[in-house]
């Protein structure tokens, strides 16, 4: 009968961990977060490091070549007034509120050539502030 007791603690091992009791209550919780999950992407590069000074109306560098599947971490600033830094495609949005460096980062997961731009209008040359991102 030992094989039996022990299918028995596998069965219960093997439960699924949820919120519901055998008698169907549900435990009272605080409100469950609804952010999104971020999904882990899989790092097979190196972690690259830049640092970007954005300005009216430009970046410097203005060009930042990675390999794909590094792990891109950007620290910029703004010389002047505040600017955004967005690159669209790898959901990266950094708010450049001034001289304090702002620090985020990414996984350049796909090949291609990207733009990072402004995302806080700051003047009249808002529009064709941009950098290019090559992850090759
Ligand atoms: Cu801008």
């Amino acid at each position: 009968m030992r094989w039996e007791i022990l299918l028995i603690l596998l069965v219960a091992c093997s439960a699924p961990i949820d919120d519901h009791h055998a008698d169907g209550h549900v435990d009272d919780h605080e409100p469950v977060d609804t952010q999104p999950v971020e999904v882990p992407v899989e790092v097979q590069g190196e972690t690259v490091q830049f640092q970007v000074e954005a300005f009216q109306f430009g970046y410097e560098p203005s060009t930042i070549t990675v390999n794909e599947g590094d792990r891109v971490q950007i620290t910029a600033w703004s010389r002047d007034v505040p600017h955004g830094l967005r690159i669209r495609e790898f959901g990266l949005n950094m708010e450049l509120r001034d001289k304090t460096p702002v620090t985020a980062e990414f996984v350049a997961s796909k090949k291609g050539t990207f733009s990072y731009r402004c995302s806080i209008p700051c003047g009249h040359g808002h529009g064709g502030m941009e950098g290019t991102l090559i992850v090759q």
